[in-house]
């Protein structure tokens, strides 16, 4: 054999070896960290997908802080398999969360939804460092250009990612670190927070992304990470990887897209959103990264048939580890998206969770 002929030979061999298990992108993840990773890519292997709800035992529908509580199991009898919960107010220093759920709670339900073999995931809805208005202020320009350049300004986001670290390390379940999903900068792609598009060119907020990555695992030696990138809808799926700070700095591949306008806009949410999930779990296979439905829902859920006749049609072939539906607000009457006692979707929930390829809380070993 000619020697290029023997090198094409011996490359064909390796390409058809499958590349193994993925890795995450901090490379001195903790053994729980990876095996979650593991773990979660078993699901999606198994064709499963586990439920989730954001602040789902903090508070409900008029209720607010009781033990062992979430609306979900009052409705069907188990809490969800994935809990989200947001660390917006922990770079302030303040006792409670932007929505009023108290850090020292929170880490109490984190670890008791870890015991029941949940699942944790977290977002961050930060003040803007440069004005210091709250995650919504979309009227300050090139803020990361800021906070990446200007040293007052660097200093303090350098204060919020210490106090945020602070709150990682303290996730102590039998002596070690238990992991999250950390899902930092979301719905980047829109122009409602600081972090967003409308505000910060492309490469800074690759940047942003970079920088806080970098500063979690060298400078605060955070690893019980897993990092979840979450843009929202996109006209175009084209646009998906515009902001994506690389591979090697991403480990899910999420996706928030919500429901607006009930039965009349139904047909064309399943069909948009489908076309999305099926580009970004394409995606997630060819780079050997996990998908997920990071956000989505209906608020007040007020179509009949929205759990099987919409959320189920959307997911039920996709290969994602999770959905994760919004909270339910105590305070905010109009403001929830999961089940709730009287709603009259609850059998509609019910028929939802009892697919077999649906994974609750109940169906999770406890650790
Ligand atoms: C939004 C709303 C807000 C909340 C924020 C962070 O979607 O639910 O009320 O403060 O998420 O949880």
């Amino acid at each position: 054999m000619k020697h290029y002929t023997y090198l094409i030979f011996c490359l064909s061999l390796l390409m058809a070896i499958p590349v193994n298990a993925a890795k995450l992108s901090d490379r001195k993840a903790t053994p729980e960290t990876k095996a979650l990773y593991r773990q979660l890519f078993g699901y999606v292997k198994n064709k499963q997908i586990l439920f989730g709800q954001q602040d789902a035992t903090a508070y409900g529908i008029g209720w607010k802080g009781d033990a062992d509580k979430s609306d979900m199991k009052t409705v069907s009898g188990s809490h969800p398999a994935v809990y989200g919960w947001d660390l917006g107010g922990i770079e302030k220093g303040d006792e409670n969360n932007l929505d009023g759920v108290n850090f020292n709670e929170m880490r109490k339900l984190i670890l008791e939804a870890y015991q029941r073999g949940g699942i944790i995931t977290i977002s961050w809805h930060l003040i803007n460092p440069v004005s210091g208005l709250t995650a919504w202020d979309n009227k300050t320009p090139s803020s990361i250009d800021s906070i990446l350049n200007v040293k007052k300004y660097n200093d303090k986001y350098n204060l919020f990612l210490d106090r945020l670290s602070a709150f990682f390390k303290s996730l102590i379940y039998e002596g070690k670190p238990l992991p999250v999903i950390f899902r930092p900068f979301h719905e980047h792609n829109a122009d409602w927070f600081w972090w967003g598009a409308g505000q910060n060119s492309v490469e800074s907020y690759k940047q942003l992304w970079r920088y806080t990555e970098n500063y979690l695992k060298k400078t605060k030696d955070v690893h019980n990470l897993i990092y979840a990138y979450s843009p929202d809808k996109i006209p175009d799926h084209e646009k998906y990887f515009e902001r994506y700070p690389g591979d090697e700095y991403v480990d899910v591949l999420g996706f928030d897209c919500y429901h607006f306008g009930g039965e009349s806009t139904a047909t064309e949410f399943v069909a948009k959103t489908r076309e999305m999930l099926k580009y970004i779990t394409d995606s997630a296979k060819k780079r050997h990264k996990l998908a997920a439905f990071t956000e989505t829902g209906l608020e007040t859920v007020n179509q009949n048939d929205w759990w099987t006749g919409v959320l189920y049609k959307i997911i039920y072939d996709m290969p994602i580890a999770y959905v994760l539906v919004w909270r339910n607000a105590y305070d905010r009457p109009n403001h929830f998206y999961g089940p709730t006692p009287n709603h009259p979707t609850n059998k509609d929930f019910i028929k939802f969770i009892n697919n077999q390829n649906i994974i609750t809380g109940n169906k999770l070993k406890s650790r």
